[in-house]
């Protein structure tokens, strides 16, 4: 919950020689994950889950720049962002961490993004690869809408779509009919590099 301590134990992690990336993994989202566990137990309300995700933000702040970016610029543009309807985007702004580190241009469409705005800002930008993000159950349908919505107007084929988060599984990926799920934001990165090479 405090800001200050994950800012100065970030620095600690780099000034010690901790790899940028694992620092971010094996501390911050690690910590997170205890948060959600004692959310879950109902040690911990919303108020205490986002003073913790204001503090991870802050230790991301310090860990980003130290992050090895590839030089290799894969020029591949991607926009992405989090479903109409969840506010939660501390993932996808790991997963847009990753793919900037690995050379991707990225276009942050944020949070609670209307789902009609994925396709227009890839068109616009001319990115043929869409990300969506999502933690809730209730707003993970959007994403198929979002598919759908492609191949209704006849252009599913101009786009590589990626989907990942909490409730996204394997299955719902291909259900839904997107391209590629990713677990992580280092596998989301990777999985859409390879795909790419
Ligand atoms: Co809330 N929340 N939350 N929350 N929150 C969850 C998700 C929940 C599981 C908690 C619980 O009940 N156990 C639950 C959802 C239940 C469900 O749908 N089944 C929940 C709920 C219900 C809610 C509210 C509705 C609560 C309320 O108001 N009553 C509300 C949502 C309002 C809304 O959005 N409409 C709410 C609010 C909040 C906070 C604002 C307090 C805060 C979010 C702050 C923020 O994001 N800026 C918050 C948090 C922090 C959580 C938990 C505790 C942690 C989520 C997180 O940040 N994890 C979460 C509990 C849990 O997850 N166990 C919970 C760390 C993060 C690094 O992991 O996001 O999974 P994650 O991202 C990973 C992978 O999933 C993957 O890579 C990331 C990094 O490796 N990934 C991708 C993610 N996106 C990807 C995209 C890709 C590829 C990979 O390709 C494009």
């Amino acid at each position: 919950m405090e800001e200050d301590k994950a800012r100065n134990t970030s620095c600690e992690a780099i000034d010690f020689g901790i790899e940028a990336y694992e620092a971010i993994n094996g501390g911050l989202v690690k910590g997170m994950k205890v948060v959600g566990d004692l959310y879950e137990r109902q040690e911990y309300f919303i108020p205490e889950v986002l003073l913790c995700s204001d503090a991870l933000t802050a230790g991301l702040e310090v860990l980003q720049p130290h992050l090895p970016v590839d030089g290799n610029k894969a020029a591949e543009k991607v926009v992405i962002g989090v479903v109409q309807g969840d506010t939660h985007d501390i993932g996808k702004n790991l997963v847009k961490i990753m793919l900037e580190a690995s050379g991707f241009e990225v276009y942050d469409l944020g949070r609670n993004v209307p789902l009609q705005d994925f396709a227009e800002k890839a068109l616009e930008v001319g990115s043929r690869i869409i990300g969506m993000s999502t933690l809730m159950t209730t707003t993970m349908d959007g994403m198929r809408t979002v598919i759908d919505d492609l191949k209704k107007r006849g252009i599913r084929d101009e786009f590589l779509v990626i989907i990942g988060g909490g409730p996204i599984s394997p299955a719902f990926a291909k259900e839904i009919g997107a391209d590629l799920y990713a677990p992580d934001a280092n596998s989301a990165a990777r999985k859409l590099k390879e795909l790419l090479e």
